[in-house]
């Protein structure tokens, strides 16, 4: 793959190469309604971009702003050249809807296709798809690159887990799409019914769409007998294909020669130093029949300093710690569900399963987990549960510096996702 060259471009080369498609998207933004709009009042045309950074002096957009202009708004071309649409999966409210033409569409393949080279599948892979299809964009951005890579593509979609292995086994799928929070149910039911992952042929698996720790992703990797590599993506930036774990498997190289990246301090919007934790904000580079300027994606996570191993020059992002909107305070204290994860997975006697409930109790938020305990650890033994109980506790408490409610589940008796897990349960009244 000739692709390759661009991954490891000098930071120079792939500033000029970023300034060059910046003109080139705000010259095709302002045909649209709404960038029409803004970039007249902000008096800021192509000529003014001399360097990736000129792009802060745009306001900022906003998924509020998609909305807003829902549908039409961002469309630079007239309708006959759309081919499709993606509509993001409203975890958070209404929905937005995203348009392509053929153009968007090849190189969202690329750039797919890209990644999936990347983490070592090759043409003769076999790739099974096991995520949703639809309007969510983690079915056919997965699967047509797959198919640009020359992989034969099993489009399972999700769920049904007995026809997931019957797929797996009669095809030899090496690679698969999945969830984390599926795989983790998938991986505790292969457990159930004694299924060996060893004899099993993926080698491979894309995990992504929703955060996880790097506790969820261990488990994956050793309960399924393969590597896991995260994929972050957005609608709003195509789907899946913006930033990828390469096989160094320390952070994600976000594709900077498609995407300009900024990681800012959520209240201020000004930039924060690398290394530290911030909003992730978006420009799309590539894009033509709806470029998204400096799109806030409320993605929390920081640029990692310094050189990849692999040679990429493309930077890395951190894994995903949480959605700022996700983000909750108990007794003063501010608390991501994935710091929850982190402590619970880490814990060996602690099943795939759990659930955060926030509650109010005069006028005091309150902070309760379940967690499924491991079949073999579930005993009929009130001392021994006590002491499961005290620990539990006390390394949460380590985490979070506060004290949760705490109850011990038995195996498979919280709420299975097979899509995006729904980890947060909100009783608060409003
Ligand atoms: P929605 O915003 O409705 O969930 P999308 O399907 O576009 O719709 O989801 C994109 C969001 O999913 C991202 O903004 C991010 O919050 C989350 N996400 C996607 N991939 C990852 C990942 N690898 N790690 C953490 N979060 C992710
Ligand atoms: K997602
Ligand atoms: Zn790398």
């Amino acid at each position: 793959m000739h692709l390759h060259e661009v991954e490891t471009i000098g930071r120079d080369a792939l500033a000029d190469l970023q300034v060059r498609a910046l003109r080139a998207t705000l010259e095709r933004a302002r045909r649209s309604p709404f960038y029409g709009r803004r970039l007249a009042e902000s008096g800021l045309g192509p000529q003014d971009i001399r360097s990736p950074g000129d792009i802060r002096r745009l306001p900022v957009t906003t998924k509020d702003d998609l909305r807003a202009e829902y549908p039409f708004g961002l469309v630079t071309c007239p309708r006959e050249e759309l081919i499709r649409l993606h509509a993001s999966s409203g975890t958070t409210g209404a929905s937005t809807v995203v348009f392509h033409d053929r153009q968007d569409l090849d190189n969202w393949s690329d750039l797919v296709a890209r990644c999936m080279y990347m983490v070592g599948m090759r043409p003769g892979d076999v790739f099974q798809n096991m995520t949703a299809y639809g309007l969510f964009t983690g079915g056919l951005g997965m699967h047509y690159g797959a198919e640009r890579l020359g992989c034969l593509t099993v489009p399972a979609g999700p769920g049904n887990t007995q026809r997931q292995i019957k797929l797996i086994r009669d095809f030899g799928v090496t690679a698969l799409h999945i969830i984390p929070s599926y795989a983790l149910h998938f991986a505790g039911w292969l457990e159930r019914e004694g299924i060996d992952p060893g004899e099993l042929t993926p080698r491979i698996a894309l995990i992504g769409a929703e955060p996880h720790t790097g506790e969820a992703r261990s488990r994956i990797e050793s309960l399924l007998d393969l590597k896991a590599y995260n994929s972050y993506g957005l609608s709003e930036m195509n789907g899946p294909g913006v930033a990828f774990e390469c096989p160094e498997q320390q952070g994600m190289h976000l594709w900077e020669d498609a995407f300009l990246m900024e990681v800012v301090d959520p209240e201020t919007l000004e930039p924060v130093p690398d290394g530290e934790p911030g909003e992730l904000v978006l420009t799309t580079l590539q894009r033509h029949a709806m470029p998204i300027l400096r799109y806030r994606t409320k993605d929390i996570t920081r640029i990692l300093p310094g050189d990849c191993a692999c040679g990429r020059t493309h930077r890395r992002i951190d894994r995903i710690t949480g959605r700022s909107d996700d983000m909750f305070i108990i007794k003063g204290v501010n608390i991501y569900p994935m710091q929850i994860e982190r402590v619970l997975l880490g814990i060996p006697e602690v099943g795939q399963n759990y659930l955060i409930i926030l509650d109010r109790e005069q006028d005091i938020d309150q902070l309760r987990v379940k967690v499924e305990i491991k079949a073999e650890h579930y005993r009929d033994d009130p001392a021994a549960m006590a002491a499961l109980h005290r620990h539990i506790i006390h390394r949460l408490r380590d985490e979070l510096l506060v004290t949760p409610g705490l109850d011990l589940m038995p195996p498979r008796s919280l709420p299975e996702a097979q899509g995006k897990a729904q980890r947060v349960e909100d009783l608060r009244p409003r």
